[in-house]
């Protein structure tokens, strides 16, 4: 089916949903922010901005067996993702190609852009070329987005910025998903002031890829609660572009440059990981029995083991499994429904055993076995 739809974007509702993941805890949050209407062939009748509700103790996220078109037809989606650096990006990677899905009645064209903001553009003006009936983009970068969404937007194809976000204006896109980038380097903050109760911090950072928000939230989040300890002192803050090789590079030259450190923040997974081998090459102790403390964010499965096994202090979580809300989304556009302007996807923290913290939730062996990713 490819219908070309107006998108309207008037007609301002003012909601957002704090969408839960991981074990599927959901609640509408307080958010407000102007969110795009359904797009419809004639302009609805004024609708109605649904209630807001109580939050729920427990919503189910949506299904991720979405029913195809209304009316029989196939969604075509162009997906625009950011890459493979990850082990996150695999699990996002594969919960889009499940969930859109030619069973579940989608067309997914998908592309991977390899990190390069260039190749990434050229996919979107592809799709929009080819008319898709929807697009989503995992921005790599926040910045420079204004052209091609106004591109977008002007051909009629509504466009859900996922994962990440732009700073673009939210007018030129239907809808953002993702984790609160921000929340996460909070978390991170609030649990090493926690742990280290007044004790003297000396912080090297592995920062995620350069100009990402999920880079640049991470970092504002635990900047702020930095910002309150005057016992902390940053030492360096350099970009292992979210890879195990990044990682790795970066802590072989902290540790030539530093000789005096106690806390290695990874943000992410694999930079956790190199930065491990990089310890371990060079003789130096890490996690909850060693001389360095090391926080990771993603808490995908392996970095979970990693958190089990005492070696990773503390791992917050970003939830990869995402696509549900997206095709949750893109349903209501078909039914002409309006749709939120964000869903944030709810985050855990986990320390490792023998840790308690009013931040994070105490790995075990059961909390292990429940991560598919
Ligand atoms: O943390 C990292 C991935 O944008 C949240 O990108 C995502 C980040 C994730 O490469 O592993």
């Amino acid at each position: 089916m490819k219908k070309k739809l107006a998108v309207l974007l008037a007609g301002a509702m003012v909601m957002a949903s704090l969408a839960g993941c991981g074990g599927g805890d959901a609640a509408p949050a307080e958010t407000t922010a102007p969110a795009a209407e359904a797009p419809a062939e004639e302009a609805p009748a004024e609708t109605e901005a649904p209630a807001e509700e109580e939050a729920p103790a427990e919503e189910e996220a949506p299904a991720e067996e979405e029913a195809p078109a209304a009316e029989g037809g196939t969604i075509s989606v162009g997906f625009a993702q950011v890459g493979h650096e990850s082990d996150w990006r695999a699990a996002n990677t594969q919960n889009y190609q499940d969930t859109f899905s030619e069973a579940n009645g989608y067309a997914l064209s998908f592309v991977d852009a390899d990190n390069d903001n260039a190749v990434q553009l050229e996919a979107v003006r592809t799709f929009i070329q080819q008319e898709m009936d929807y697009i989503c983009i995992a921005p790599i970068e926040t910045a420079g987005w204004d052209t091609v969404l106004q591109e977008a937007q002007d051909a009629g194809i509504p466009v859900l910025i996922v994962d990440r976000s732009v700073d673009a204006d939210p007018s030129l896109y239907t809808t953002q998903l993702g984790c609160d980038m921000v929340a996460e380097g909070e978390t991170a903050g609030n649990w090493l002031a926690e742990y280290l109760d007044g004790a003297e911090a000396k912080i090297l950072v592995i920062e995620g890829s350069v100009g990402a928000s999920a880079t640049l939230g991470r970092t504002e989040g635990f900047n702020n609660i930095a910002a309150s300890h005057s016992e902390w002192e940053i030492l360096d803050s350099q970009s292992g572009d979210f890879t195990q090789a990044g990682g790795q590079e970066v802590m072989e030259s902290f540790i030539k440059s530093y000789s005096d450190f106690n806390v290695v923040v990874c943000q992410n997974d694999n930079e956790a990981y190199g930065a491990m081998d990089a310890m371990d090459a060079a003789g130096i102790t890490y996690g909850v029995d060693g001389d360095v403390i090391i926080i990771s964010f993603d808490a995908t499965h392996d970095g979970l083991q990693y958190t089990l096994d005492g070696k990773i202090n503390c791992n917050v979580e970003c939830n990869p499994l995402q696509a549900a809300f997206a095709a949750e989304v893109i349903q209501k556009l078909e039914k002409g429904e309006a749709v939120d302007a964000q869903t944030i996807v709810k985050d855990e923290a986990f320390v490792a055993p023998g840790i308690t913290s009013q931040y994070a939730v105490t790995m075990t062996q059961e909390v292990l076995d429940g991560r598919a990713y």
